[in-house]
This record gives C-alpha cells, structure tokens and sequence, in this order.
C-alpha cells in the first residue's frame, strides 16, 4: 500500500493520476501547505524540502519525494508508462516538465492569477514565458501523438495537471490545436478523472 502525502495542486494530481494509471491502493494524507503542515519534523522525515507530493511505499520500505523521482519509481515498480526503449526521449519531457513547464507555469500563477496587479514586471515576464511554453508544446504535439512519441507515458502524466489550469493562464488553451487534442484526449482517460478529484470529488478537468 502506498501513502501519499499531497495537496491539490498540479504536482500533487500527477502522483494521483499515476497511482490511478497504474492502479495501486494508496491512501492519502493531507498537508495543508498554507498552513505551515509542510514544515513538520515527521513530514520532513519524508519530504527534507518541505514539498509535497511524496509517498510511502510500505511494501518496499521506502520513502520518495520530488514528484518526478516518484513517477519514475511508480513506473519502475509497475513495468507502465515508461517503457524501456523510449526511455531517451521520456525523460527528457519528464526533466522538461520538471524544470521547465512546472516551474514557469507555477510562477504565472503567483503573478497573474494569485498577486495580480503588484508586479507589472512579473505578470508581463512569466505571461509571455508561459505563452511560450504554450506555443512549444503546441508544436511538439503537431509532430507527435503523446509528449515523448507514440505513447503515453510519465512525461504526459507530468504535465497534463499543469496545463488543466489553462483557466488561471488566460493564454486560449482552445486556440492551440496541436496542445488541445492532447488535452482532450488524456483528460478522457477514467484514471485521469479519478485521479484528478482525488481531493475534490467534483472536480474535473475544465474544457478548453
Ligand atoms: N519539484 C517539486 C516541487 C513541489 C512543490 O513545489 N510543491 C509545492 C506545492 S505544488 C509545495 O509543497 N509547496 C510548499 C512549500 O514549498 O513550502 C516536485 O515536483 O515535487
């Protein structure tokens, strides 16, 4: 059984959506990172960042933060969504996603959706990054199905609950075709739904 210690933030659905992929038992384990619980020495035990999602694997004995490193090891583990000989090309969406997207994105939202009008600076810099981001994954996915090929793996599990907050970024999710079928598509998917709600049970993905 896993316990999976989140919130519900892009970050915390991806190991939802994942551990619904893969359809594993886990329990969740609520932090209210707006309250400080983060920062708990037992938490921290766990997560030494202070950052949610992190898991335990009872099974194993293990402890795992950083939601990338957890959805290589749910991958590992389960033998899905990162199949070996793709493995080049995951990773490099996943390391993009992490670094990239994640961040870019999540700063957007500090400037444009939380703070807005306290910055000119920020919302116009992290606007036009995320526009960016928009633009670029628009034009990978006219040149393949899924993020990394021709399949669906751990770099679009990644990334999908960054861009369901496409309503905070204000960029037209539906103007960018390429970026909107995906979308649709992996929004479609039973685990992504259930995933996705794994903290509210009425919430859904929301249409481009
Ligand atoms: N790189 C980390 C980022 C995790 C992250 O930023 N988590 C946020 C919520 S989405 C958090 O726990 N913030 C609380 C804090 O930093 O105090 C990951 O992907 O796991």
């Amino acid at each position: 059984m896993i316990e999976l210690f989140s919130a519900n933030t892009p970050n915390g659905k991806k190991i939802s959506i994942m551990l619904e992929e893969i359809d594993y038992n886990f329990k969740v384990t609520k932090i209210d990172i707006n309250n400080g619980e983060q920062f708990k020495e037992d938490f921290k035990k766990i997560s030494p960042l202070s950052k949610i999602p992190a898991i335990i694997d009872h099974k194993n004995n293990k402890t795992i933060f950083e939601s990338g490193a957890i959805l290589i090891y749910l991958a590992e583990q389960s033998g899905r969504f990162y199949n070996k000989d793709e493995r080049l090309e995951i990773n490099q969406w996943l390391m993009a996603q992490m670094s990239y997207v994640g961040p870019m994105l999540g700063q957007h939202h500090q400037f444009h959706h939380y703070n807005p009008g306290k910055s000119q600076f920020g919302e116009e810099r992290y606007f036009k990054i995320s526009k960016r981001i928009y633009d670029e994954l628009d034009e990978r996915l006219s040149k393949s199905k899924f993020l990394s090929g021709n399949n669906y793996t751990i770099a679009d599990i990644g990334t999908f609950p960054w861009i369901a907050r496409h309503e905070w970024h204000d960029i037209g999710l539906k103007n960018y075709k390429n970026l909107t079928r995906w979308y649709l598509e992996i929004s479609e998917r039973k685990a992504v739904k259930k995933g996705f709600s794994f903290m509210d049970k009425n919430e859904i993905p929301p249409k481009p």
